[in-house]
């Protein structure tokens, strides 16, 4: 066989997972993607001779350093770090940074090849990246991590610049973290310039980043269930987390009318039948993000909700379930038990919750699923707005950052419909949101990659 020969679907991922032995999530994250993209450059010639799948499938570049720290009790405390450089093709590297125990590279990698497409989805200049490392900040002092954080940014800050690559916050990485490291990028390089994003507004960050996530997977929800028929109002949905996504999600479920049920975290989930209510949620978020407490305490606090230890929500029936906590948070079982319990979509806010098989559960039964990629695009491109923001030395108000944020949301839908319409095929008018969002995030960074010829 000669090197450019057309490999078909099974080739291809037989090759994936010999160059990415043991890396679950990357592997998934390819399949996922790569089975749309092969049905579309089917008869596409210029995209095989060039090789573009093969070529996003592998990062830029994959750095990975050491991190150590001593902590408050002058114990010395090595951490591994990453910035994963996934394809820069339409931009500079854009993604978040992860701080999680079960950080490794195979769950950087994922999570930079799905920011690829999703950047390319929002319109907007930007590339795929994501970082992170392998510590928990879960129950340590806020100088800990400060100098967890220092010491990340020391390292990190050669790889990075507004013009290069531009990380933000993503799970543990959240406005106290992004202070940390600005302040010590701004301390090495003797430069203010907008180098991360997610930052306070005191220093350059823009109105409506926090919110821009959780918000805008309700507004992809919303506009899904729109172009079924739908609305959100007087329905009853399952949330899953309780960090900036989670929180955010609920708030504007609240503010459209619906009612939530569930939040959760590691350690369970909580069931409220009165509905989780803005009062509550600002409860919420005081207990998460200056108390830094747990979930479970909402069941102590608000009697009439119960805790569930160990366990997820999406046994609870409802209409509409957003999985906002982490990967592969919502298996086949799962998402059957959703189904039958008549749950008519699935908005998500983190970063490929469902397994493959979920999607196919999904699927098969016709409900309205739309794939974080799409759904949680809001985040970074709000991001990328506070990037505009910084380089043209001046920040917008709240109006008009929500309204870009809900043009944003609307435009990603809107191609997702274009390219994943399966309404020619059995005449059911069902929109595959997998495969648009992966169509249509593929084309716009695979011209520009065609653009560059071989590089
Ligand atoms: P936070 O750190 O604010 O919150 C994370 C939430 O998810 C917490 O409730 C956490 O619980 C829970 N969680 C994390 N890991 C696990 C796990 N292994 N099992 C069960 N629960 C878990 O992060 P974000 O809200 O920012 O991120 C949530 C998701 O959204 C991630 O998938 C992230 O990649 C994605 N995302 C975030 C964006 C952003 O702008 N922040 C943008 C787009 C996507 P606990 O406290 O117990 O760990
Ligand atoms: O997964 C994501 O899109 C994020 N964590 C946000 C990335 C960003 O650069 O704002």
């Amino acid at each position: 066989m000669e090197i450019n020969d057309h490999v078909d679907l099974d080739q291809f991922m037989a090759g994936v997972k010999k160059r990415n032995p043991g890396q679950t999530e990357f592997i998934q994250a390819v399949q996922e993607v790569a089975q749309d993209i092969y049905e579309f450059i089917d008869d596409k010639v210029q995209y095989h001779e060039a090789q573009i799948l093969r070529r996003i499938a592998e990062p830029d570049r994959v750095v990975s350093f050491r991190v150590c720290w001593e902590d408050d009790n002058h114990h010395i405390r090595v951490q591994r770090g990453w910035r994963v450089q996934s394809n820069n093709a339409i931009g500079p590297y854009k993604g978040g940074i992860r701080f999680h125990p079960s950080v490794n590279e195979s769950v950087l990698k994922f999570l930079a090849f799905e920011q690829t497409f999703k950047n390319s989805l929002t319109g907007l200049p930007m590339g795929g990246g994501k970082g992170g490392a392998n510590f928990n900040p879960k129950g340590k002092s806020d100088a800990e991590v400060m100098r967890f954080c220092q010491s990340f940014m020391t390292e990190l800050y050669r790889h990075i610049g507004p013009e290069t690559d531009v990380p933000a916050g993503d799970i543990g990485v959240g406005g106290r973290e992004i202070g940390y490291m600005f302040g010590q990028y701004k301390r090495i390089t003797g430069r203010w310039e907008g180098v991360l994003t997610g930052k306070a507004l005191e220093y350059g960050g823009s109105q409506m980043r926090p919110e821009a996530t959780g918000y805008g997977a309700v507004y992809f929800l919303r506009n899904m269930l729109r172009h079924a028929g739908q609305d959100i109002e007087g329905k009853n949905a399952v949330i899953s987390g309780s960090g900036n996504v989670a929180t955010h999600a609920a708030e504007k479920v609240v503010q459209l009318g619906g009612k939530v049920l569930t939040l959760s975290d590691s350690g369970g989930f909580i069931y409220d039948p009165d509905g989780i209510d803005q009062e509550k949620i600002n409860w919420i978020k005081h207990l998460k993000n200056v108390k830094r407490g747990r979930i479970s305490e909402y069941a102590d606090h608000f009697t009439n909700a119960t805790h569930h230890e160990g366990k997820r929500p999406w046994n609870v029936p409802c209409d509409l379930a957003l999985p906002c906590a982490t990967q592969n948070e919502l298996d086949a079982d799962e998402a059957e038990a959703l189904v039958e319990n008549g749950c008519i979509a699935v908005s998500e806010g983190a970063n490929m919750p469902t397994t493959l098989e979920g999607v196919k559960v999904f699927h098969d039964a016709k409900i309205l699923y739309g794939p974080g990629k799409a759904a949680n695009a809001g985040g970074v491109a709000v991001s990328g707005l506070e990037m505009s923001q910084n380089s043209g030395r001046v920040s917008w108000n709240t109006q008009q950052l929500g309204e870009m944020l809900t043009e944003l949301m609307d435009g990603i839908h809107a191609k997702c419909v274009e390219y994943g319409h399966e309404g020619g095929k059995d005449g059911s008018g069902y929109v595959d949101y997998v495969k648009g969002a992966n169509i249509a995030g593929f084309k716009k960074v695979a011209d520009a990659m065609l653009a560059f010829g071989v590089v």
